[in-house]
């Protein structure tokens, strides 16, 4: 197994999706949480590039065997092509097929782009993500956690409406749920249990990881309650990913 240091923010929907895959795949990481708004997990790490050209601030970033791989597509195809023995659930992206690719597709570019609306759409929605983020970081001290809770959640909610305006979103609640029920339409088509058929694919593990970032927030809470079918597949998917595999 490769040696693989991730670091994320807790609520990162890339972050999630790319460790529900390693999770299902039984892959032990270590993560590091990255305070987003110095980044210093990240500037002051010797294995990641400091270079002006090369310097590259978004999570995921990964230490794969101590090489740094950036974004979290990227992270996916190399440690497919380590994983060696392929595995239906951690293949490289252009192994997937159309349907799968299709899938991801949407996630990464109509389904993440509706979460931050969402979880920062009232100050006390906001308030609620940093101080689920700032729980998740252990070596932070507890100036550094009020900072991060107070400015953070003040600042995205400030942000939130201009993230609407950027990607054309009006009712930011509705087309989430819109979305959803869209996803288990085609999730429905294949029977109702994955959209993978009987068992989870890529796209299954990948988007339910995604969704796993709001775990404990109010908007994960108002999709499962007003879609059952949703709940259901939620649930599934948390039980076929199994436990984390996040050594430290
Ligand atoms: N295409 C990238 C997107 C990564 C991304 O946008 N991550 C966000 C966090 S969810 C980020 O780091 N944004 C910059 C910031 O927080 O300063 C990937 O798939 O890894």
């Amino acid at each position: 197994m490769p040696d693989v240091t991730i670091f994320q923010y807790e609520v990162c929907p890339y972050c999630c999706g790319l460790k529900a895959l390693l999770d299902h795949n039984k892959m032990p990481y270590t993560a590091i949480e990255v305070n987003p708004l110095t980044k210093d997990e990240i500037k002051k790490h010797p294995l990641i590039d400091q270079s002006p050209d090369k310097k590259y601030r978004k999570v995921p970033i990964a230490l794969v065997n101590s090489e740094q791989v950036n974004d979290s597509k990227n992270i996916i195809d190399r440690l497919a092509d380590l994983r060696g023995s392929a595995s239906p659930t951690l293949k490289s992206l252009d192994k997937c097929s159309e349907e799968e690719k299709a899938d991801i597709d949407w996630a990464y570019d109509k389904l993440v782009i509706l979460f931050p609306p969402n979880i920062y759409r009232t100050l006390s929605e906001s308030y609620e993500a940093f101080e689920y983020m700032s729980k998740s970081a252990s070596t932070w001290t507890a100036w550094q956690k009020l900072v991060l809770r107070t400015t953070g959640s003040l600042f995205m909610w400030l942000v939130s409406p201009k993230l609407k305006k950027k990607y054309n979103i009006t009712d930011e609640r509705q087309e989430l749920l819109d979305a959803i029920a869209d996803w288990m339409k085609r999730v429905s088509d294949k029977g109702g249990k994955f959209r993978g058929g009987e068992s989870p694919n890529m796209a299954d593990l990948i988007i339910y990881g995604q969704l796993s970032a709001m775990r404990d927030m109010t908007t994960l809470k108002v999709l499962q309650d007003s879609n059952a079918e949703f709940k259901a597949w939620y649930a599934r998917c948390r039980e076929a990913v199994g436990p984390s595999q996040r050594r430290s």
